[in-house]
């Protein structure tokens, strides 16, 4: 289920272009456009939830599935190893409210 006016519901209906890394019934995922490590992406649930908090309560299984798919992205970029991070929320930096996980990985990363 989409939301008008959401950018990553308009990605996973390819109305706006995206470098695609993953894709199967329930998540998209595609580089993230302003990349914070040498491989930055984002893993998003094909239907529209506003963040992973709002995920978590209505569909925790499709929630441990993104984290699989970011495990694998890791696995394939650097031996595994990654950061996940869910902006929750403006104040913390959430830009866009349709749940996107942030897998950082293919290099050594500070802190
Ligand atoms: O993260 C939102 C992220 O979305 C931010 O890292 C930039 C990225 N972004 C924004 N527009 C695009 C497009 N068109 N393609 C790829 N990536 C994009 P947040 O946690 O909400 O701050």
């Amino acid at each position: 289920m989409s939301q008008d006016n959401c950018l990553f519901c308009g990605i996973i209906a390819g109305d706006i272009p995206s470098e695609k890394v993953y894709e199967d019934d329930a998540v998209y995922a595609f580089k993230d456009i302003n990349p914070k490590a040498k491989v930055h992406v984002l893993i998003v649930p094909k239907r529209h939830y506003p963040n992973v908090a709002v995920l978590a309560r209505e569909d925790a299984s499709l929630l441990a599935h993104i984290v699989e798919v970011a495990q694998s992205v890791a696995d394939d970029a650097f031996h595994g190893e990654y950061r996940l991070v869910f902006n929750t929320g403006k104040d913390a930096g959430q830009t866009v409210f349709h749940v996107h996980a942030h897998v950082l990985t293919g290099e050594v990363l500070d802190e």
